[in-house]
C-alpha cells in the first residue's frame, strides 16, 4: 500500500468548499482511493468541541491570542489523531481548511505577528505539510450573501467586518503567489460545475504525482 496524501480546500467564506469537497470525495472513490473527509477547526471529538467555542457568535470578546491558540490546539489534535494515521494507511485526506487559514485569518486579517502565527502552526503540524491547497477565491460579500441565502445565522468569524474578510482573502492570494507549487487558486465566482471540473483536474494531477489509483495505468 502506498503512502496517502492530503488535499486542502480553503478560501473565502461561503466560496463553496463544502460543495466542492463532496465532488472530490466521490471522484477519489471512483478512482479506487479511500477518501477521508475532514475539516478545521474540527475533525476530531476534541477539535469539534474547540470549533464550537471558536465559532460561537455569542462570545465576540475572545482575545486574538486565545483564538490563535485554539485554532492551533484543534489542529495539533487533528494531525496526530486523524490525519497522520490516515496518510500512513494510504488514504487520501481531504480537509475543509487547514494551516493556510491561520495565516490568512490570524496574521493577514487579524494582524497577529507572522513569526508567532508560524510558530503555532509549526507546533501543531510537527513537520507535516499537506500536498496541495485548492483555494476557492471569491469576494467575501458574495460569499456572505450565499450563506445568508442558506438562512443561517453568521458565526463569530463570519460576523467580523467585511474588511477583515477581505484581508483574509488577500492573505490566501499572497500565500498562493509565494508558493505556487503548493497552492492553486480557482475563481469561485463562476458556475459551480466549472469550479468542480477545475478542482477535479488538480486532484487527478495529485493522484498521478503520488502514483496511486487506476490512473497509474493511463499512458
Ligand atoms: N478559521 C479557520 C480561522 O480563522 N483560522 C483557522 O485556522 C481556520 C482553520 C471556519 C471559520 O474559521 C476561520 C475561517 C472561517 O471563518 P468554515 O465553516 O470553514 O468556518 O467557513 P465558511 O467559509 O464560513 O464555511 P461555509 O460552509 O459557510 O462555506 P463553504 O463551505 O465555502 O460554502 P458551501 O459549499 O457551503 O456553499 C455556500 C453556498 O453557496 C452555494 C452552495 O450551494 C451553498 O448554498 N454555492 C454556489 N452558488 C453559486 N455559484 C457557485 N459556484 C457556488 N458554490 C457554492
Amino acid at each position: 500500500m502506498g503512502k496517502g496524501f492530503m488535499i486542502v480546500c480553503d478560501g473565502s467564506n461561503g466560496a463553496g468548499k463544502t460543495t466542492v469537497i463532496k465532488a472530490i470525495e466521490a471522484h477519489l472513490n471512483d478512482r479506487g482511493l479511500q477518501a477521508v473527509v475532514t475539516r478545521e477547526p474540527g475533525g476530531t471529538v476534541i477539535g469539534e468541541k474547540i470549533r464550537d467555542i471558536l465559532l460561537c457568535p455569542d462570545t465576540p470578546e475572545m482575545s486574538d491570542i486565545a483564538e490563535l491558540m485554539l485554532f492551533g490546539a484543534a489542529r495539533a489534535q487533528h494531525v496526530k489523531e486523524k490525519i497522520l494515521p490516515a496518510i500512513q494507511a494510504g488514504k487520501a485526506v481531504v480537509s475543509d481548511r487547514f494551516d493556510a487559514a491561520t495565516l490568512s485569518f490570524q496574521h493577514y486579517a487579524r494582524g497577529l505577528d507572522l513569526g508567532l502565527v508560524r510558530q503555532i502552526n509549526a507546533l501543531a503540524l510537527d513537520g507535516f505539510r499537506p500536498d496541495m491547497n485548492i483555494i476557492l477565491d471569491l469576494d467575501p460579500a458574495i460569499g456572505l450573501e450565499r450563506v445568508h441565502q442558506r438562512g443561517e445565522r453568521l458565526d463569530r468569524m463570519e460576523a467580523q467586518k467585511l474588511e477583515f474578510l477581505q484581508r483574509a482573502r488577500q492573505g490566501y492570494l499572497e500565500q498562493a503567489r509565494l508558493d505556487p507549487a503548493l497552492f492553486r487558486v480557482l475563481d469561485a465566482g463562476r458556475p459551480l460545475a466549472q469550479v468542480v471540473a477545475d478542482a477535479l483536474g488538480i486532484v487527478d494531477e495529485l493522484i498521478r504525482r503520488h502514483g496511486g489509483g487506476p490512473l497509474d495505468e493511463t499512458p
